[in-house]
Order: structure tokens, then C-alpha cells, then sequence
């Protein structure tokens, strides 16, 4: 822990990827394991565009829950640790797998989010008719009956997230690895490293010579790979890394 901290205190530029269990301290899920989204229902009966294209109501049904329960929790003390670290560096950017925002609600500025964002949502057959938060809530708002909201063009709309199968928006991607080469320290919390191409993003820093640091309070397939590993939870090591790098260590 000390050693990270050290390393912080003199970094430049850090990248942070995170994933699931960055929020599990807010009250939402992970995907994989005992408690996770996946434990009772498969990946492909939802998240995959051929599950939306079988049955969009049940999809919508899910992330329309999924939407509640993000909607009703608030950032943990490891988001707003990482929004407090950010204007400590020159650069700082928060890569983020996670579609529900609490990043940003935490404050964090430089968020790029690989998997899109839950609050979005755009035509499934014109992929082009994107509608920003602030539009989607005005079209759900003119059309609260339909159990599938539909674009202006007559087409269905699906949550602007990318599921399984599907390529993360190039730009988006390329922001990411550029973030992730350019860094000196990558943090990555809270993930399981498992879904691709996030999970190759460690590599590529470590490839272009950052410390990468895996904090999580289990092993993972990054575990060999990484640096260092901090095992625990995000919400208890962040708040330690800052108060160490403040000289003030509980
Ligand atoms: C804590 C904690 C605490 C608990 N503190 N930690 C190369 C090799 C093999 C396969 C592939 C490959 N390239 C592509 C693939 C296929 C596929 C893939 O990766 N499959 C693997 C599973 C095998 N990838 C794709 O399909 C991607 N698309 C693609 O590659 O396209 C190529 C293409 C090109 C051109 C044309 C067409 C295609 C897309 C992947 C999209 C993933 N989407 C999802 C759903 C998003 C929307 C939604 O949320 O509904 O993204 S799946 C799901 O997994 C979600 C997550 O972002 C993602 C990662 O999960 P995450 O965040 O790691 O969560 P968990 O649950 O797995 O782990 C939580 C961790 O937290 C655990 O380790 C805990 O221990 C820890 N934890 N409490 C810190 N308090």
C-alpha cells in the first residue's frame, strides 16, 4: 500500500480501469460470481444483440430493473476518492466497463466509458440515431406506455450499451488505449478481467511501461500479471491510498 502511494505521489499521469465491483460498495451487483447478474440468467438471453432482436420487451424488462436500482444509489468512497485524486495530475482518466455513472455523479471529469452508459439509448436498426441523457428522458417521457420505446424513425430503441458480440465505438476505444500507454501508474479496481478488449487494456500499459496495480478483493487473471495487488475491497483501499499520500495512515 505504501508503495503505491509512493508511486502516486510522484506520478504525472494515471489512468484508473475499473469495473463491477467498483460499485458493489453502492449497492449493485457484479456480473460473475455467487451474487453476481449472471448467476441465474445467461449473458446471451440478454445482453447480446441477438436476445433483442428475439424478445426487446424481456431485454428491456432487465434494464429497465437495472435502471432502478442504479437510479437509487449513490457514488462509495472509492468513486469520490478517485473524483478528489484526479486534479492532483497533470492527466488522470478513469476508464470505466460500468454503464451506471457514478463516476461522474462522483465527480470525476475524464471518464471514458467503454460499455456506454445505461442513461442512453439509441435505434436498434439505425445505429446512427444516438439520443444524449437529456433526450432520451424527454422521448421516455412522451412515450411511458411502451413497454419498447421506439425511435422517431419507427425503429426500436435499445439501451446505448454494447453487448456481447458487438464492437466498442472506435473512438471510444482508441481514448482508452491512448490513455492507458500514455500512463505511469494503471490503477484497475474492481474487475474480473475476463471480457475483451478491456481486458487486454493492463497489458498495453504494462507493455508501454506503466505499474499496473490490481485492486480487488480477489484473484483474478490479472493477479500474475500485475505489478502490485492490493486485496480489498475498492471503497476501503482508495480512502487508504489517499490518506497515505497525505502522510496521514490510519
Ligand atoms: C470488488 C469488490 C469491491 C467485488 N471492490 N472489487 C478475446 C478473447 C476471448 C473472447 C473475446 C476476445 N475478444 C472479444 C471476445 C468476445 C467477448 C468476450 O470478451 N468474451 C469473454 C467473456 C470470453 N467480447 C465482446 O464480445 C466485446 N466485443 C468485441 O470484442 O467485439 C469485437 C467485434 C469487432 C467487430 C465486429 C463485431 C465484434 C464486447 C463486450 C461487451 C461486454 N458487455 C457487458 C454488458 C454491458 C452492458 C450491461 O451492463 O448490461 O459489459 S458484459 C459485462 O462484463 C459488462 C461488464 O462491463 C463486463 C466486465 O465485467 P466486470 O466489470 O469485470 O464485472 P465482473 O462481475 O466480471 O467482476 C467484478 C469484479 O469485482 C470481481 O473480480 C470481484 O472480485 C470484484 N469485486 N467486490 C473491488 N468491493
Amino acid at each position: 500500500m505504501r508503495e503505491v502511494a509512493r508511486l502516486l505521489s510522484t506520478a504525472r499521469n494515471v489512468s484508473v480501469l475499473s469495473g463491477a465491483g467498483i460499485s458493489v460498495e453502492s449497492g449493485l451487483p457484479t456480473f460473475r460470481g455467487a451474487e453476481g447478474l449472471w448467476r441465474n440468467v445467461r449473458a446471451e438471453d440478454l445482453a447480446t444483440p441477438e436476445a433483442f432482436e428475439r424478445d426487446p420487451s424481456l431485454v428491456w424488462d432487465w434494464y429497465r430493473m437495472r435502471r432502478e436500482r442504479m437510479g437509487a444509489v449513490a457514488p462509495n468512497p472509492a468513486h469520490l476518492t478517485l473524483a478528489r485524486l484526479e486534479p492532483r495530475f497533470e492527466a488522470f482518466s478513469v476508464v470505466t466497463q460500468n454503464i451506471d455513472g457514478l463516476h461522474q455523479k462522483a465527480g470525476s471529469r475524464r471518464v471514458i466509458e467503454l460499455h456506454g452508459n445505461i442513461w442512453r439509448v439509441r435505434c436498434f436498426t439505425h445505429p446512427a440515431h444516438r439520443f444524449s441523457e437529456a433526450e432520451t428522458r424527454a422521448l421516455e417521457a412522451g412515450a411511458q406506455a411502451e413497454k419498447v420505446p421506439h425511435c422517431p424513425c419507427g425503429g426500436a430503441m435499445r439501451p446505448d450499451v454494447v453487448w456481447f458480440g458487438e464492437p466498442l465505438d472506435p473512438e471510444t476505444l482508441e481514448a482508452a488505449i491512448y490513455a492507458v500507454r500514455a500512463a505511469t501508474v494503471l490503477l484497475v479496481v474492481g474487475t474480473s478481467a475476463v471480457v475483451y478488449p478491456a481486458a487486454a487494456l493492463p497489458g498495453t500499459a504494462r507493455e508501454a511501461g506503466a505499474v499496473v496495480v490490481e485492486i480487488n478483493p480477489q484473484e483474478t487473471p490479472l493477479s500474475g500479471e500485475a505489478h502490485i495487488v492490493l486485496r480489498g475491497p475498492a471503497g476501503a483501499v482508495l480512502p487508504e491510498l489517499e490518506r497515505l499520500m497525505d502522510g496521514r495512515a490510519t
